[in-house]
């Protein structure tokens, strides 16, 4: 019997004691009267966003639900959560951890208070709630988790990896090229199988087979962490693979990130010496209780005489369907000319981590729009950028190789454009062993590309468009986001916003995935992780990749500005702050403090650093600075014009600045004091270094982004900031109202221009169409965003300086659009206050937009009419909304409704606008004329 249908089957309980107790405390009597139950909660997830995941990597959980939608439900008053280690106890008395009566509206993280969880144990969890008018619900569904392998010593079995006589070839580089290893071993389960667990990971990335069925659909696991930290480990269910009596297992192992060509040149000789390895141990459970492991050891046997040729990150696949080894993965497979394997220990050192936050996997198949002939070519287009790989079928004559190229682009005459994958091959090779369709996906390599191109199949079939298919591959999670308006340029727009998220959240936050880099580069991430935070549920994916950063801070208390660091001790102003901005915005977006206090420490440890830079109060910090900024004038121009010690000493600040926001909701008194004091400091001091008397900046050039940096970070007083105003507006005027500005001023133009007041001038901004501007990508046919604003123009084709396209930085305008346009934001963290402010522009006739918060989904969409404007606003339950709604100077009706004191909770009215409370639910706003 499932668990769901047990728990169907089981009556709803409450103790009565609990009842006594909790009536006599409340002073209400409570309604446990099952035909008065109100709805269950749902959507239960632990930590951040999980849902029933089997492998988790924490043994102090925290529990999450959402009330249902319901037009009666409006807040939580009350919960009870129920934690027990066998389904059948929820009945019974929770044996792990009873919750007891809870008066709070809190649904969100909330801890594990109960005994001590262990590696593999299985956890069931229940919960219910008590409304706003105490009506007690029916307790949830059963949630359920199982814990992974939670510390190197509950691993026994060892690293593994072919043991070849061959000497490793190296390639034009000089550097060794992997050939990828099938390694496999048989093993009897002689008993009643119960259940079975394959707990596994690499050095490298693998794919594991049993009894020759490929288990799990992720990709390119584990992924990639700092590997001399931690290396993530995946668990995966086997029951129904394992067979009683004999069975086989095999894993294919290639060297991913580990050990291949990857990051840049300067750092490759320190990867000379890795080799891809891995590490498996299987777990089964028989019915008698008995139990048995089938571990990685130097029984298994490999070979590297397989298909795959070769695989890595940048360069492509190389598969010889002549090599293929049919049955490897089963029971029989004659493996007499195989290796033995080497084995190595696990090392003390290095954390063996289940993985915590989601896998890749093949998210979406886009299937190919046009195929023409070029040059002798076969090209297709998918008509978007996109990274992953191709899945092919396409006819092939045997002993014909199929070669495959990828780009982003094409030139004039439809050729590919490959220059700006600098040393990317990203090429992937099939040879035929027959006749006939050939069917096929790389395994283990990823490329970005719109275009691919053909050659090597049997030209007596004319190309097809079912010839060629991109299968989009992305870290598995869920889009929250959507956006939608009355312009299709800005639909564009957020259209290659979410696209550059897409193409870049493969297991970490890139730059780019195309060319010879595809790293984790910090400053990127700071800029972006907003606007990913609204378009898809990356709560999880941040984390995980904060827990990198603190792995990769240095000794010196510096952060590196890519993450798992390539490139050496390198830390900058602007980059290395994201780790104490990205956990703020995470906090803010979630209200998950979780995320605070692990990363507390972290970036008290970086304010220490960015200390050790000042020079009188300004800093000296190293920064790139304003990169990529348009017409820049610098000797280095991608480095931007902006004053570089301005921009140090600006994240100085703002990273001072989240910090003590975080020892506030941390509640630590002291560095509250001590930072509100040190953030006075360095503002006083900035204000005095960089600004005159006259709000001008007074050392080096006056740019937009500085500007933009001193006010859109509060650094300047406020008559100062007033001061300010005009020489800001200047830098516009000078450059004919376009922006000027690279990866740190650019996400701060719209939000700085409303503060000030000009959200006409933001708006003219976003939808300026010519050069530099984000509308100006789109009218040269983006279908992602770029590294530089004219990266491709119809005119003049690509940009000299080569650059990605497809490289999200840029894409941080859509917060804006998220927040301002579409008009949702937090008012407190994690949207339990929700602020709904659409800034109506003669831009627009309508937008609209919804996201998927943890307490549900919110839904804003605003139209103008003949006689004024109509807003529809969803508000889940246990939330409450401030409405800012532009009332024209006319009448404001909400749900038919006059909008009048004694109706509505009117907070706020002027000139502008009139701002109400609202309870959950859905509400019907209409501006219109008096008498209409
Ligand atoms: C480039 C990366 C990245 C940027 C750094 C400074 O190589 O593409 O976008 O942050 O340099």
């Amino acid at each position: 019997m499932s668990i769901q249908s047990l728990f169907n089957k089981m009556p709803c309980y409450i103790n009565g004691l609990l009842l006594l107790i909790l009536t006599s405390v409340a002073g209400c009597s409570l309604n446990d009267n099952d035909s008065n139950r109100i709805a269950q909660p749902q959507s239960l997830k632990i930590n951040e966003g999980f849902s029933n995941p089997l492998g988790f990597y924490d043994a102090k959980p925290n529990f999450s639900w959402q009330l249902p939608a319901s037009s009666s439900v409006k807040a939580q008053s009350r919960y009870q959560i129920k934690v027990v280690s066998k389904p059948e106890l929820l009945s019974q008395s929770a044996d792990l951890w009873d919750s007891g009566v809870v008066q709070s509206e809190q649904t969100t993280f909330i801890e594990y208070q109960g005994k001590a969880l262990d590696s593999r144990q299985k956890v069931y969890w229940q919960v219910r709630f008590w409304d706003q008018n105490q009506q007690v619900s029916n307790w949830s569904e059963p949630a359920q988790f199982e814990l992974g392998l939670l510390n190197n010593h509950d691993w026994s079995a060892k690293w593994i990896e072919i043991d070849s006589k061959k000497p490793i070839q190296l390639n034009q580089y000089k550097t060794p090229i992997h050939i990828p290893q099938h390694l496999r071993t048989e093993f009897n389960a002689n008993k009643t199988i119960k259940s079975a667990r394959l707990y596994i990971t690499a050095k490298g990335v693998f794919e594991a087979f049993i009894n020759g069925k490929r288990i799990g659909n992720d990709i390119l696991t584990p992924g990639y962490t700092p590997y001399k930290k931690r290396i993530e480990t995946l668990t995966y269910d086997v029951t129904p693979q394992i067979t009683q009596g004999l069975n086989a297992i095999g894993i294919q192992l290639a060297e991913g990130w580990y050990a291949g060509r990857f990051g840049p040149k300067r750092h490759w000789h320190k990867k000379l010496k890795l080799t891809p390895k891995v590490l498996a141990q299987l777990e089964i459970e028989y019915a008698d209780g008995s139990q048995q492991q089938i571990v990685t050891d130097q029984n298994w046997q490999a070979t590297q005489n397989g298909p795959v040729r070769t695989s890595g990150l940048y360069d492509g696949e190389r598969y010889n369907a002549n090599v293929e080894l049919p049955g490897w993965a089963q029971t029989g497979f004659d493996s007499s000319d195989w290796s033995g394997v080497k084995t190595s220990n696990i090392e003390a050192d290095v954390l063996l981590q289940p993985k915590r936050h989601f896998t890749s996997k093949n998210k979406q198949l886009l299937p190919a729009l046009s195929v023409n002939k070029v040059n002798r070519k076969t090209i297709f287009d998918l008509g978007q950028n996109m990274v992953g790989v191709p899945k092919i079928k396409v006819p092939m004559k045997q002993g014909q190789t199929l070669k495959l190229r990828f780009a982003e682009g094409v030139n004039q005459d439809g050729s590919l454009y490959t220059k700006n994958l600098g040393s990317a091959k990203q090429l992937d090779f099939y040879t035929a062993k027959q006749d006939g369709i050939v069917e096929w996906q790389p395994q283990f390599t990823f490329h970005g590309f719109r275009y691919v191109e053909i050659s090597g199949y049997d030209t007596e079939f004319k190309p097809k468009l079912d010839w060629v298919t991109g299968v989009v591959q992305y870290t598995d999670f869920k889009m929250t986001g959507k956006f939608e308006s009355s312009d299709p340029l800005l639909n564009q727009l957020q259209s290659n916003i979410e696209w550059g998220l897409k193409g870049n959240f493969l297991d970490i936050p890139t730059d780019c995935p195309q060319r010879s880099e595809r790293l984790g580069w910090t400053g990127d991430a700071l800029a972006f992780a907003n606007t990913s935070l609204y378009i898809a549920d990356s709560h999880a994916f941040w984390s995980a990749w904060m827990q990198s950063i603190r792995e990769e801070q240095f000794e010196d208390n510096s952060i590196p500005v890519v993450v798992p660091n390539e490139v050496g001790e390198i830390a900058q102003a602007g980059w290395s702050d994201a780790a104490v901005t990205i956990p703020w915005d995470v906090y803010w977006r979630t209200g998950d403090k979780n995320i605070l206090a692990e990363n507390y420490e972290m970036m008290t440890r970086w304010i220490k650093y960015h200390q050790t830079q000042l020079n009188n109060g300004i800093s000296e910090m190293w920064t790139v600075g304003d990169w990529l900024q348009p017409y820049s004038q610098r000797e280095d121009s991608r480095r931007g014009e902006t004053d570089h010690s301005l921009i140090s000493t600006a994240f100085y600040a703002r990273s001072v600045e989240f910090t003590l926001n975080s020892a506030k909701v941390l509640g630590k008194i002291d560095d509250v004091k001590k930072y509100s004091t040190l953030l006075a400091e360095i503002k006083t001091r900035f204000q005095q270094h960089f600004f005159d008397q006259g709000g001008r900046l007074q050392v080096g050039k006056q740019t937009q982004t500085a500007y933009l940096l001193a006010i859109g970070f509060d650094l300047l007083d406020a008559a100062t900031t007033k001061k300010a105003v005009p020489h800001l507006l200047a830098t516009f005027e000078d450059a004919n109202n376009h922006l000027r500005t690279g990866f740190l001023g650019t996400p701060l133009i719209a939000p700085v221009l409303e503060k000030v007041g000009r959200t006409d001038l933001a708006f003219d901004l976003l939808f300026k169409k010519t050069y530099p501007s984000w509308l100006y990508s789109v009218t040269q046919g983006a279908t992602t965003v770029w590294e530089r604003w004219d990266g491709y123009t119809h005119n003049n084709g690509f940009a000299d300086k080569q650059g990605s396209l497809n490289h999200y930085a840029y894409g941080a305008i859509g917060e804006w659009i998220y927040d301002r346009v579409v008009g949702i934001s937090p008012l407190t963290a994690g949207y339990k206050k929700i602020r709904i402010a659409p800034l109506i522009t003669e831009h627009l006739q309508f937008a609209q937009g919804e996201f998927q918060s943890v307490y549900g989904t919110i839904k804003s969409h605003w139209e103008k009419t003949n006689s004024g404007l109509i807003m529809n606003i969803s508000i889940p339950s246990n939330t409450q909304a401030q409405i800012e709604i532009p009332h024209l100077n006319k009448a404001v009706y909400i749900n038919q409704q006059r909008l009048t004191s004694d109706r509505f909770e009117i907070i706020e009215r002027n000139q502008q606008h009139v701002v109400i409370l609202v309870e959950a639910g859905e509400h019907q706003i209409e501006v219109k004329s008096k008498d209409l």
